[in-house]
């Protein structure tokens, strides 16, 4: 574990999403949800897409790769930083060619370090709060993609800290940031050490999908349906937008995953 650094504040003004594929229902997913539905799916993307650029960003949209049906899940092939974008190595053999397909895209913006094997890190495992990474060790990320994601950052003067996932598939799953210094976890994370220093809002366990809310600029975007995550994240006086994102869901995603923010 390193020092934190909770200096630098993070104003998005760009975001990158993919468009889902008319095959996303093959995508990877544990979730027992039902069978997704492509043209509810679509709508539903096309509700996000339009938020954020009504919250001000400019919005690239790339088309629907559908030999990567997971691909729409852009967060997890890259991390972007200020300065520099780090693209990963997902953990998931069917989602590894992903990264071939952000990199020309990110070129345009950033300069790039890349996580090699034996490494392998998916960016829904990293989250970014001020200057400061908290990354998960997961099923999908390991702990060089760890080490080595850390050295990178390291570099740019952020700190880090690992953080074991224990249940859900990344660490975003079960927590985000809400405001400046709040975090929006699970009851898993409720205690955990690595989160001491901040504020938290801690959902129930029946409400511990809408940990995976969406901070943009001061607006949270939050999946619809958790009523009384509602009420707690309403305490902290900022505007909050409800998406429906059901489709989502049944193939085990979540709001952060649909979209690049830099
Ligand atoms: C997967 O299992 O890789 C996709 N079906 C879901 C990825 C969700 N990504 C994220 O939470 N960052």
């Amino acid at each position: 574990m390193y020092g934190i650094n909770k200096e630098k504040k993070i104003i998005y003004t760009h975001a990158i999403v993919r468009l889902p594929g008319y095959n996303f229902s093959q995508g990877i997913t544990e979730a027992d949800l039902g069978i997704p539905d492509y043209d509810l799916i679509t709508q539903q993307h096309k509700e996000y897409t339009n938020t954020l650029v009504k919250l001000g960003l400019k919005v690239i949209q790339l088309e629907a790769l559908e030999v990567y049906p997971d691909a729409y899940f852009v967060e997890d092939t890259a991390v972007i930083t200020q300065q520099m974008a780090v693209i990963t190595n997902p953990g998931a053999e069917s989602r590894k060619g992903e990264i071939q397909h952000i990199e020309p895209v990110l070129t345009k913006y950033r300069q790039l370090h890349r996580i090699k094997p034996p490494g392998t890190l998916e960016g829904g495992d990293v989250l970014q709060v001020g200057g400061h990474f908290f990354i998960g060790l997961s099923k999908r990320t390991n702990r060089q993609g760890v080490e080595q994601f850390g050295r990178i950052i390291e570099t740019y003067g952020y700190t880090w800290t690992a953080v074991e996932v224990v249940n859900g598939l990344h660490l975003k799953s079960d927590v985000n940031l809400a405001d400046r210094d709040t975090l929006m976890v699970t009851e898993l994370y409720a205690k955990y050490p690595a989160f001491n220093d901040y504020q938290k809002i801690i959902l129930a366990e029946d409400e511990s999908r809408a940990a995976n809310s969406l901070s943009i600029n001061g607006t949270i975007l939050m999946p619809s349906g958790f009523t009384s995550a509602k009420k707690k994240l309403e305490n902290l006086s900022l505007p909050i937008i409800e998406l429906d994102i059901s489709e989502v869901r049944k193939m085990d995603g979540g709001l952060t995953c649909l979209s690049l923010r830099f």
